[in-house]
């Protein structure tokens, strides 16, 4: 991987931020965006912008062929078998409410076990709660071991007949945990329950065949994988997604409307009612492109090389936790001991470098790893061991700084 040549597509790196080049060391929250992105969001607005499946006109149809263009790459790209498999939405929390509230309620009753675990984000864990209030469902979860794993010998455990969904994250936002989809899948499957998967900090960072995961639902956002805001998927087996509702209603999603009744278009479009994410699309579709030049499983071994090599140098440092297991995706959530990850990251943002600090939308994870909060430190293509090491030293001197000298 050339990251030289890639941090060049990035124009929001080349600054200063506090007197300091900019370390940008918070991906998973979003990622950056490069120019071939931010130019075909561009183009689009300039050339391409209209409303799609209505006018004749020729702007309207350029704007309907790249919208379902990118459609056609969000399949490829994660293998799905049929085209009206993908959804778009806003997003992962988005996709996943939608498989909660249509699918959840319409399938499940009093008796019925949703499995999880307690590493979810907020957003694979509170849509389960309300099915679970709605139908009479109770919440199941997935024990953790002390590394921040699931064991197949747990998932064989929690997963029962009762069992109608497991919702589970590929990726941990907070632990980097990499989760044994295909054979949870397995598990559920023979057990006659449905997998949905929380993609969202899988996707930007490897490659994902919802075919050969065998899963039923995949969820992901756009904006974590180089993409805008505001644009996500969901990807639902056929078979299932023909016999759900949709939850919105509207424009674009109806084929019939008579006064006291109206009538579905066919997959995909029953499930995005409303003007769609036009430009968020395009912007998908190239940042799709771009992912794919540079290849899925070589990000996948950067990412990890370079946090081995951050972990190494951490590890060095007296009065630090890192949480979560050694083989993990590229982010590493820790804290100083006797500082608060605020201060952690005050100190590190007056050097320059970004990281997140706070609950990271996990709250209970935060109190299974007993603490209130966290830093954390996530990586992606454009992230070099300059970064890396410009972040070991920026924390030397949040020791320094909070009164520890090493
Ligand atoms: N995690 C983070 O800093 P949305 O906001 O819908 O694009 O994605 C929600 C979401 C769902 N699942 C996981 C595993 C996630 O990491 C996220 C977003 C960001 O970790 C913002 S809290």
């Amino acid at each position: 991987m050339d990251v030289k040549a890639i941090r060049a597509d990035f124009p929001l790196l080349n600054q200063e931020v506090n007197g300091h080049p900019l370390v940008y060391l918070d991906s998973s929250a979003t990622s950056q965006k490069p120019t071939q992105v931010i130019d075909a969001i561009n183009q689009y607005y300039r050339l391409n912008n209209s409303n799609v499946h209505r006018g004749v006109h020729t702007i309207g149809t350029r704007a309907t062929e790249q919208y379902e263009g990118a459609r056609e790459r969000v399949k490829q790209f994660i293998h799905a078998q049929y085209v009206e498999e993908v959804i778009f939405t806003r997003g992962t929390t988005t996709a996943i409410n939608l498989v909660a509230t249509s699918y959840g309620r319409a399938n499940l009753t009093e008796g019925d076990e949703i499995v999880i675990t307690q590493m979810e984000h907020h957003s694979n864990l509170i849509p389960w709660q309300q099915v679970a209030k709605a139908t009479g469902a109770t919440l199941k979860f997935i024990p953790l071991e002390d590394d921040g794993t699931v064991t197949l010998a747990n998932v064989e455990k929690t997963i029962t007949q009762a069992t109608k969904i497991v919702a589970i994250a590929h990726v941990s936002n907070v632990l980097g945990t990499i989760n044994p989809i295909k054979e949870i899948a397995e598990v559920a499957h023979r057990n006659g329950a449905i997998v949905v998967v929380d993609g969202a900090q899988g996707v930007p960072h490897m490659k994902v065949d919802v075919q050969a995961l065998d899963c039923d639902f995949y969820a992901f956002s756009g904006h974590k994988m180089c993409a805008p805001t505001g644009i996500g998927v969901l990807y639902g087996k056929k078979v299932w997604l023909e016999q759900m509702e949709p939850i919105e209603f509207g424009g674009e999603m109806i084929d019939f409307v008579d006064l006291y009744d109206s009538t579905w278009k066919e997959l995909p479009w029953k499930f995005e009612g409303g003007t769609p994410i036009i430009s968020g699309a395009v912007g998908l579709a190239a940042a799709i492109d771009y992912l794919t030049v540079i290849g899925l499983d070589q990000i996948m071994t950067y990412e990890q090389q370079l946090t081995a090599y951050a972990i190494d140098q951490l590890e060095q440092i007296d009065g630090i936790d890192i949480y979560g297991p050694k083989k993990r995706a590229g982010l590493i959530t820790f804290n100083l001991t006797d500082v608060h990850p605020h201060d952690t990251a005050t100190v590190l943002d007056s050097e320059g470098i970004a990281v997140r600090a706070g609950h990271h939308c996990a709250q209970p994870l935060m109190k299974w790893l007993n603490v209130t909060a966290t830093a954390r430190a996530s990586f992606y293509i454009y992230n070099t061991e300059d970064d890396v090491d410009r972040f070991v030293n920026g924390l030397k001197k949040a020791k320094e700084f909070f009164g520890d000298v090493f």
